[in-house]
């Protein structure tokens, strides 16, 4: 009898139990950006994206490749404990999953879009309209809440189209440059939804798998906010430092070093990219020279 073919190792069998599968899209628009979040959270993926699955090697994770339409119902199954997928997709299939955390790539709404030369007047222009969109589920709940009544045409893709080959009087499509838009003479009449990737989750995962979980989160919430804040280092004459300390936040209070140079300091803090521009220039005023500004590559607070 082979006795190797057999896996009688208990530690090994209870680490294949507690993987935490994780589905993201196979190829399009958000594969790239779902392979770089987990590189920056420190989970490098193996084997080729090729394959149906990939195995990392140093976090107890498997990822499989599927189509973003896809990923809702696979996580509701429980075929994967959690997915990265758009919010657009998540709202439209309506599968019985929770949004765990918005992931900041794969920005964009979906719209509605007219005619260029036609008068918008309001929701109320879509009344009896022919509409042509690959979102009947989000577009009809919308429609209704503005108690609208307009005709609905499903279509899979190219949907900027429909209107120049008289299919659709108006369309409900994806926006994130607004060029498509205007290259078939469209404008963009009303926004319905706000987009980006999210991490979505079974509803039932067991203990073990949402401490993983919660494991993942951490780190990707790291890198959120490494990513929206910057590293920043000055140099400020002693008599100035008050003023330009009560500019800086920093994660507690900024660090301030003293200068070879007698009379000056160093001073090093963090800034939160939204307000980045606003206080290099109040620093400036204030008397700061030398001012360097690093990424950080994660922020643990
Ligand atoms: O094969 P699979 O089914 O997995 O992929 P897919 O072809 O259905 O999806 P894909 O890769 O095109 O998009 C995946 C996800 O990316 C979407 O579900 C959105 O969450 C997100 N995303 C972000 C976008 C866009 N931006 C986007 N601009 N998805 C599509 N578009 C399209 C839009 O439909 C339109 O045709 O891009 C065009 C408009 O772009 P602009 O820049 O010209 O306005
Ligand atoms: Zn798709």
């Amino acid at each position: 009898m082979n006795t190797e073919m057999k896996n009688t190792n208990p530690e090994a069998s209870r680490e294949e139990v507690s993987k935490l599968k994780l589905a993201i899209q196979k190829s399009g628009r958000l594969h790239d950006d779902s392979i770089k979040l987990l590189k920056e959270c420190g989970i490098d993926i193996s084997n080729g994206v090729n394959k149906l699955k990939a195995e990392a090697s140093n976090f107890p994770i498997e990822v499989y490749f599927l189509r973003d339409d896809d990923i809702p119902q696979y996580v509701e199954d429980a075929v994967a404990d959690i997915g990265f997928v758009g919010e657009n997709v998540v709202y439209e299939k309506k599968k019985k999953v929770s949004v765990e955390e918005k992931l900041g790539f794969g920005k964009c709404r979906l719209s509605m879009a007219v005619g260029r030369n036609d008068e918008y007047t309001g929701i109320r222009f879509l009344e009896g309209k022919k509409i042509a969109t690959s979102y009947p589920v989000i577009l009809s709940d919308f429609l209704k809440k503005n108690g609208v009544t307009a005709e609905i045409h499903e279509i899979s893709g190219s949907v900027e189209i429909a209107p120049g080959i008289g299919l659709a009087d108006a369309i409900c499509d994806l926006v994130s440059s607004g060029s498509t838009l205007f290259m078939n003479g469209l404008k963009e009449s009303e926004t319905i939804l706000q987009s980006q990737a999210v991490l979505i989750k079974n509803n039932h995962l067991s203990t073990q798998k949402q401490v993983l979980l919660n494991r993942l989160l951490f780190r990707i919430q790291s890198v959120k906010k490494a990513r929206n804040n910057k590293y920043i280092l000055l140099n400020a004459p002693n008599n100035k430092l008050s003023e330009i300390i009560a500019l800086l936040p920093g994660m507690k209070s900024p660090t301030v070093l003293p200068l070879a140079e007698e009379g000056w300091s160093s001073v090093h803090s963090v800034l939160n990219e939204n307000d980045f521009w606003d206080i290099i220039e109040q620093l400036k005023a204030a008397g700061a020279q030398g001012i360097l500004v690093v990424p950080i590559e994660k922020m643990i607070v």
